[in-house]
């Protein structure tokens, strides 16, 4: 009879890191020209707000120039943003939606 080898058992864990998508802010950006009542409709379109959240965030960019409106993951930030930045082109108005990286 040959003698058995016994192969040792060897487990490998791989740990597996999740990492959470970097999330991007949407900041509505004041100007001079772009009636409230429009930037209000906008906001309630695009970023799903209702009536009072809109005029409240349309207030905030009014007085102090800029108002970070939603957090998104980058693809989804970027295309709101532009979206409703052309809103407000179609129609003549500076109206500006900028995004920037979360820290
Ligand atoms: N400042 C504009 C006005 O007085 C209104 C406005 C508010 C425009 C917020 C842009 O992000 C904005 N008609």
């Amino acid at each position: 009879m040959s003698p058995t080898t016994v192969k040792p058992k060897t487990t490998t864990k791989t740990k597996v890191k999740l990492e959470r998508p970097p999330l991007y802010k949407v900041i509505l950006l004041n100007d001079d020209y772009t009636p409230r009542e429009f930037v209000v409709s906008v906001l309630k379109a695009v970023f799903r707000m209702g009536a009072e959240t809109a005029s409240r965030v349309m207030l905030t960019a009014h007085q102090k120039g800029a108002c970070v409106i939603a957090v998104y993951t980058r693809d989804v930030a970027e295309t709101k943003a532009k979206e409703a930045t052309e809103l407000g082109k179609a129609k003549g108005y500076p109206l500006f939606f900028t995004t920037e990286k979360e820290e």
